[in-house]
């Protein structure tokens, strides 16, 4: 493709003004192939394209009427209990929270959806309220970075497409740029937040008091995420550029020049989050998703939108650390920013879903067709991406709050590729919501993929993003009113206009970006990928990639620890990885001893693993040492996360749910495993008295049903007893704690009564208030109400709908008098001896089963070994390839491995590398605590 205007992608034709230059950057990367496509996948007709066309509006009305007859103008839609969700009066949820301002959250993260759905009175009327109800000068603490994405985002993209629909002269006449105002306003509302000697912005701010003043409850926030800083650029410099006010793209643009000057500058890496005072990375470790991913959407689109070289010169320098070291196709996996070959973790998050469709937008299709065929795989594993997965594609964390992210992607891929296989993606995925996650009143995130147990919560994101991308992936260019193409998505997928990279352009120039005299980019390409020659005359390209990973979920086998021992392949002896270490192996313990590894063996069998850095043979055992230590807490963790019974889910299957609604449950250590044995369904029946804790004196109400009694009082066996002797088939223990749910605590498992249940033959689970009130409510509204105790929710197909009629010693005591089973985790892995070790600890605690805590332990057993992981990486066929057999004989060959050899690695003072642990240790235990 031939250059025009400089570097920039180009435009052929060089006559066009810059913005057209721009434009034609994202228009082209995503376009041009959609024409070319002649084979592959079997076409989709035009008449099925359109059906899934209108049953992605039928969804979209589904999820919108609810929020606006239920919910508004709240925040957003509770779509279990049909109400809104309203900050305060709700328990709090943490973090999350902070995205709910008081401003009518989803109906102004919907306004443009409205419009590329082609529902422009239902707009129209949508500004109406927003600009009647909407007061951004609320008293309350909300995340910048969400206000940002989701609020000024909305009402940018709602003024963006008012004034597109206004000039074409039939629908917005009377709009005189009211959206844009409130923009402004909400804009001034959040500069406080920059106020810091980085200019990193603060992570919160009140929107009526700012930040610091003893009101704003605000203000005392040390760190903040990279995509907390780094997301602001394409809303603030198009807040400017619509209104000539300067102020927001300056600050913006300050914000990413300070991440930029403190990525670290030998792996040109960036850490997840960063201290907004001192510029240090909090966290260190690296990867594309969480935390970190929009900073490099913003960077690639920030260049395709204001058409600043700088932008596009900083992406493209991450772009290539991240190919270089974080990229593991089709795996995306976190690394240490400083240490780059070390993978800082075993799994993913669902975040980083967004990035293949990114490096479609960057050009680069191969690798974007591999990950995104490998998210697809682990999609038809589980129905929906779980929050987390490991790198043998087991659920980490099992939520999924109905994101959008592979949507996105899968929508970019069609644009690039037009093969369609995309098209029968999309339509998996509008079966997979319609199946699991709609509920009479929206759509439910899950709670729990395993169990397809949901969670009373739509996040606008759903309505912002979800059904623009799928809408938008079978549409054809008529379809929709207006070009898609002159717009660009924002992360939240609000459309700006590609106008702006020409509106009010010198404002930008005169406080911007720092001169890059810095950077060797005499290898970038600075040009558009053109598919014509990607996919060189082959339409199959994109299913030539896909076909190799065919299986690669299925025949998974572990990787992503592979990198270090690459890394060693060039002559060096490669390290003992935890996942090896056998504690009876000689060979094993002296390395340990080198490392300065002690082991020590606990009277009760277990084994506990101290490290003391000045003990270690060299600077490069320490290391090693450190290492070792941090991926045995990750393995027992993963070990510990294996032992625990998963949750059950109690699906109401009679009138009128039909099986839509899905609690999540807690099972019992005793009774009827659901697991292995179908699942229980019946009628539900208050026990009398309601605790359970006496002989029931309403035997003939419970008899043949399933129990529903109170916890408290007596243990919770003690409960199944009683109610197994009344006859009852099942039990549902209903938590005593007002307002508890499992959306703000821990599952936990029934534990027994220290004495053999072998006599409680009946399956028993237990509800939190929150969900347990799911069924009282529903028994005051329609008398009759069946459930399906289970291990895993039933489809709810129209074949349900037809069936309306139907068919330990370490046990601690809780306050209820029940015993509630605890993990036995007394010392696990060390003990904390002194700031030169390096010392992995656990806590007990009761046996969570929702709880993300990373509480480290390892079994008893003298082998570590994780059963799944048997030292086999996959290879692109999906077959497992022996890579111990190639590092054995590999290391046959190699020189003898004196402890003093520093295998080609600079020899670091033992000071730093102490300071170095220590904060790698403090990072790797906050990442597995921090939430999404
Ligand atoms: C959205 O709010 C945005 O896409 C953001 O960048 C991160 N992800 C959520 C949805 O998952």
């Amino acid at each position: 493709m031939s250059e025009a205007g400089g570097r920039g992608c180009g435009s052929p034709i060089p006559q066009r003004a810059r913005w057209s230059l721009v434009a034609a950057t994202a228009a082209f990367c995503l376009v041009s192939a959609t024409s070319v496509w002649t084979a592959g996948a079997e076409p989709m007709s035009r008449e099925e394209k359109q059906k899934l066309g209108n049953q992605v509006l039928e969804m979209f009305d589904h999820a919108y009427g609810n929020y606006m007859e239920h919910a508004y103008p709240a925040d957003e839609l509770m779509p279990l209990t049909c109400r809104g969700r309203v900050r305060g009066q709700e328990p709090s949820r943490g973090d999350v929270d902070d995205a709910l301002g008081k401003f009518s959250l989803t109906l102004i993260d919907s306004l443009d959806t409205l419009v590329v759905l082609n529902k422009t009175k239902e707009f129209e009327d949508a500004v109406r309220k927003v600009l009647r109800d909407v007061n951004l000068d609320n008293d309350v603490v909300v995340s910048v970075f969400e206000t940002n994405i989701r609020v000024l985002g909305g009402l940018l993209g709602g003024h963006s497409l008012a004034i597109m629909l206004k000039e074409k002269g039939e629908y917005m006449q009377w709009y005189n740029d009211e959206l844009l105002q409130m923009a402004k306003q909400l804009g001034y509302k959040l500069l406080p937040a920059f106020n810091t000697t980085s200019g990193l912005p603060y992570p919160r701010i009140n929107l009526k008091f700012g930040i610091r003043k003893p009101e704003a409850r605000t203000g005392t926030e040390t760190d903040t995420c990279t995509a907390c800083a780094g997301t602001l650029i394409l809303e603030f410099a198009a807040l400017s550029r619509f209104t000539g006010a300067t102020i927001f793209e300056e600050y913006a643009r300050k914000a990413l020049d300070f991440l930029w000057e403190k990525r670290q500058r030998s792996s040109n890496l960036v850490g997840v989050t960063i201290n907004i005072h001192t510029g240090d990375w909090v966290r260190k470790d690296s990867g594309v998703g969480a935390g970190i991913d929009s900073y490099y959407e913003y960077l690639l689109k920030a260049y395709v939108l204001l058409g600043d070289d700088s932008f596009l010169e900083r992406f493209n320098t991450h772009y290539d650390a991240i190919m270089r070291y974080i990229s593991q196709p089709p795996l995306l996996l976190d690394v240490h920013i400083h240490k780059p070959m070390l993978n800082a973790r075993t799994w993913m998050d669902a975040l980083l879903a967004f990035f293949p469709g990114l490096q479609v937008l960057k050009g680069d299709i191969r690798p974007a067709i591999e990950t995104h065929e490998m998210l697809y795989q682990v999609i038809k594993k589980h129905n929906f991406l779980p929050e987390a997965f490991t790198t043998d594609f087991r659920v980490h964390w099992a939520q999924h709050p109905l994101r959008p992210e592979f949507a996105e992607s899968t929508y970019f891929l069609y644009k690039a590729t037009g093969d369609p296989y995309y098209l029968e993606v999309g339509k998996t995925l509008i079966e997979n919501l319609n199946k699991y996650a709609r509920v009479p009143c929206g759509f439910a995130a899950m709670k729990d993929v395993r169990t397809g147990s949901h969670e009373d919560r739509m996040d606008s994101f759903f309505l912002a993003e979800m059904f623009k991308y799928l809408y938008l992936l079978f549409a054809d260019k008529e379809d929709i009113i207006f070009d898609i193409e002159d717009y660009i998505f924002t992360t939240e997928a609000h459309l700006l206009p590609l106008w702006l990279s020409t509106t009010n352009q010198s404002i930008s120039k005169k406080n911007t970006t720092s001169e890059y005299t810095e950077l060797d980019d005499s290898n970038f390409d600075w040009t558009c990928p053109n598919t014509q020659i990607l996919f060189p005359n082959d339409p199959l390209y994109a299913q030539s990639i896909r076909e190799p990973l065919k299986n690669v979920v299925d025949k998974s086998c572990p990787r992503g620890i592979i990198r270090v021992e690459e890394s060693f392949r060039s002559g060096a002896k490669p390290p003992l990885r935890a996942r090896d270490f056998m504690a009876t192996n000689p060979e094993h313990l002296e390395i340990l001893k080198k490392m300065g590894v002690s082991l020590i063996h606990l009277k009760d069998g277990r084994v506990q693993l101290v490290q003391h850095a000045i003990q270690a043979a060299s600077s490069i055992d320490a290391e090693d040492g450190l290492r070792f230590m941090q991926e045995m807490i990750e393995l027992s963790s993963q070990q510990q996360k294996e032992q625990q019974l998963p949750p059950r889910a109690v699906q109401i299957v009679s009138h009128p749910f039909f099986g839509r609604v899905v609690l999540t449950a807690g099972p019992a250590q005793f009774g009827l495993d659901l697991s292995k044995h179908k699942e229980t369904r019946g009628f539900v029946a208050s026990s009398k008295p309601y605790n359970g804790c006496s002989e029931l004196t309403n035997p003939e109400a419970v008899m043949g049903k399933i129990a529903l009694i109170q916890r408290g009082q007596c243990m919770f066996a003690e409960k199944a007893r009683n109610i197994q002797n009344a006859g009852a088939i099942g039990g549902i223990v209903i938590d005593d704690n007002e307002g508890s749910s499992s959306d703000t605590a821990p599952l936990f498992q029934m534990a027994g009564d220290g004495k053999d249940t072998d006599d409680i033959k009946i399956p028993m689970l237990f509800l939190f208030s929150k969900e347990g009130s799911i069924i009282l409510d529903a028994i005051r509204e329609y008398e009759e109400v069946e459930v399906l105790l289970s291990d895993k929710a039933k489809d709810r197909d129209p074949e349900m709908e037809n069936e309306e009629q139907p068919s330990s010693e370490n046990d601690s005591q809780n306050q209820s008098g029940e015993q509630i089973s605890s993990s036995s985790q007394e010392v696990d892995l060390v003990d904390q001896e002194s700031s030169e070790e390096n010392s992995l600890n656990s806590h007990p605690e009761s046996l969570s089963l929702a709880n993300m805590d990373n509480a480290a332990s390892i079994s008893p057993s003298e082998q570590t070994s994780n059963p799944t992981e048997n030292h086999e990486t996959t290879n692109l066929n999906g077959e497992c390839t022996d890579l111990d057999n190639q590092l054995q004989e590999q290391s046959e060959t190699e020189e003898d491995s004196n402890p003093n050899v520093s295998w080609g690695k600079k020899v670091q003072p033992i000071d730093s590398i102490l300071a170095d642990w220590n904060e790698d240790i403090e990072a790797f235990e906050m990442m597995e605590k921090d939430e999404l």
